[in-house]
């Protein structure tokens, strides 16, 4: 991989975007052409390819195909969007901001919502976002794929947040505009439309929306949309659906998918801020600018590749060799801790210990709706203190620790921190904000530097701290390095075949169908041996039962929810013939998946 140039041409940047590339899947399902060999990548590789793959947000509109990020007709929804939270904001007593999702899409809801009622606070306003998240709290937390295919849960939970409001803005949140959960929620907008004002983000173009039946419902999710299409004609409600090309890992909508909602609705919810607090108008070119500074916070996040690289390859390091990495982080950029970790497991069927996440404050600076979760179990634990006597105790050379903060938080406390754990292992690093020209606490963060093995700087233009957008564009560069930290580690680890997940655990229809989709791809075997094949590693049988194979999805992806390793074992069966006990045997001898279907894949 040494000599693979970064300067990929045009066509290879777009090659996603021709209809016949991989044309019955939507594009968040698309597999990358820029990573397919991700998989043998160098750190210092996967940092370039990441790079590029985040780039892809920013590509400009070419012909009629797809909407982008920049495209007119996103900017003026997200105009129209924004005056109506300024209304909100002017009125809040009746009437409130809803976000909701499932998985990264509901944990990017609650930092969202979170940032901007604190920003109303601090002008004595009153807050009016809500979020709400497929499983309730815990999942902000944890994986909680299950409830994401259920509509009622979703509408139950929009009628307790909307309790006795008379105008609400829904921005109902699905990167694959395919979650049940969301459909029914939007549906039940559509259908009080004297309350509900309904806006959909996500990251497809309008046909591509899911078509699958959705258990007891009358409606799919692309029914969904057909009807919002045809209410947003008088802007009575909202489809913001740029395409913002496959993800580096198929399927991995936490990443780009997470970046661009995070994108859309700052940009949407800050002129809708600036327009109340300071007069400012809700300009096209404004909101053209404010996307604009998020391209550069790609720019300056990316513009240290060797520094992240150190990062990812310490990280894959311990996971290598089953120890771990943990993100001590301080105020919301902990935030982007806790929520990068607790994707690992969904993601890539990671144990909750292998990477984790803490904030200064615990629950206090966490803020969410239900408050201390900590009786839920051990990974709810997520102060320092926790990790003080939890895990420091424990740790080893071989774990990494990395210390998240800005200059603007305590230096002393994240000192304090530092040596406490530099007494137990060197293998410590930062990742640190600062503004450009900012030199007052340079000598307490020398001190801290010194402890540190590598400390990734990222310096922000002093215009940033005038805009007050700062705190978002940090929060981007953060979500943008440990997002890579994160699936780079897992990479090295050799959790990925190509660029596909294969360890995916199949909690939910989409992660089911996913699965079923990538055990045809890679045996190429028909769909219907791939489903059995998929059965037989759920159940842990060589016959299936009648039962087994009468039973619906739902039934599948709960028995699921216990089992390990349920893709890589099917896929072994398919491909060898093997029995379940052969297979798993196999699995066991070889536990890098990458290695131990790669020698049966030719
Ligand atoms: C929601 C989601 C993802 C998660 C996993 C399962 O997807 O929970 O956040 O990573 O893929 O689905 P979406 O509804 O935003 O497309």
């Amino acid at each position: 991989m040494a000599g693979l140039d970064w300067t990929y041409g045009v066509s290879t940047l777009r090659q996603w975007e021709s209809a016949d590339y991989e044309p019955s899947l939507p594009v968040s399902e698309k597999s990358n052409p820029l990573t397919c060999d991700i998989d043998r990548a160098s750190a210092y590789s996967i940092v370039k390819m990441l790079q590029v793959c985040d780039s892809q947000m920013f590509q400009k509109e070419a012909g009629t195909t797809y909407q982008r990020l920049l495209s007119d007709q996103v900017l003026k929804t997200l105009m129209e969007v924004a005056k109506r939270v300024e209304v909100i904001i002017k009125d809040p007593q009746e009437s409130c901001v809803v976000m909701s999702g499932c998985g990264t899409s509901g944990r990017l809801a609650f930092l969202i919502s979170s940032g901007f009622n604190k920003a109303l606070s601090q002008l004595n306003q009153s807050e009016v976002y809500s979020y709400i998240i497929a499983g309730g709290d815990r999942a902000l937390l944890s994986s909680q794929e299950a409830p994401e295919d259920d509509p009622r849960l979703g509408v139950l939970s929009l009628k307790k947040v909307c309790e006795g409001k008379k105008r609400v803005l829904f921005i109902g949140i699905s990167c694959g505009l395919s979650a049940p959960f969301v459909a029914g929620q939007l549906d039940f907008c559509l259908q009080h439309p004297e309350v509900y004002t309904p806006v959909l983000v996500g990251f497809n173009p309008a046909h591509q929306a899911r078509d699958e039946p959705i258990q007891d419902c009358t409606f799919t999710f692309h029914s969904v949309v057909q009807r919002m299409q045809e209410l947003a004609k008088s802007q009575k409600a909202f489809l913001i659906n740029p395409a913002v090309g496959p993800e580096a890992i198929s399927g991995s909508s936490r990443m780009k998918g997470g970046s661009a909602t995070k994108i859309l609705l700052e940009v949407a919810f800050s002129a809708a801020h600036a327009a109340t607090s300071s007069n400012t108008p809700i300009t096209h070119n404004g909101v053209l600018q404010h996307m604009m500074e998020y391209e550069r916070t790609l720019a300056v996040t990316y513009s240290q590749p060797d520094g992240i690289t150190t990062l990812v390859e310490a990280a894959g390091e311990s996971l290598r060799c089953s120890r771990h990495v943990y993100y001590l982080g301080w105020g919301s950029l902990a935030l982007l801790g806790l929520i990068d970790a607790s994707e690992c497991s969904p993601t890539f069927g990671a144990d909750y210990e292998d990477v984790r996440g803490f904030i200064r404050g615990g629950y206090r600076e966490l803020n969410n709706n239900d408050g201390p979760l900590t009786s839920l179990g051990p990974k709810f634990s997520i102060a320092h203190e926790d990790f003080l006597h939890l895990i420091l105790p424990c740790l080893t050379d071989k774990d990494t620790v990395l210390l998240i903060y800005t200059h603007s938080d305590d230096a002393t406390e994240v000192g304090n921190m530092a040596r406490r754990v530099r007494e137990k292992t060197p293998n410590l690093h930062a990742v640190y904000h600062q503004a450009d020209g900012d030199t007052a606490a340079s000598l307490q963060q020398d001190n801290i530097k010194k402890l540190c093995l590598s400390t990734l700087k990222i310096t922000w233009p002093q215009e940033a701290l005038v805009s007050g957008t700062l705190q978002h564009m940090r929060e981007l560069s953060t979500k943008l390095v440990l997002n890579a930290v994160s699936t780079g580690a897992h990479v090295l680890k050799g959790k990925i075949y190509q660029n596909h997940m294969i360890d995916l655990q199949v909690t939910n229809t989409k992660l089911y169908r996913r699965a079923t989709r990538l055990l045809q791809k890679l045996s190429t075997c028909p769909e219907e041996k791939c489903e059995e094949a998929l059965l037989k590693a759920i159940y842990r049988v060589d016959m299936l039962t009648l039962e087994m194979t009468s039973s619906d999805i739902t039934t599948h992806t709960c028995f699921a929810r216990n089992s390990t390793k349920v893709v890589p074992l099917a896929l072994v069966i398919l491909l060898t013939g093997w029995s379940l006990v052969e297979a798993e045997s196999h699995l066991k001898q070889q536990p890098i998946v990458r290695e131990a279907v790669a020698q049966w894949m030719w």
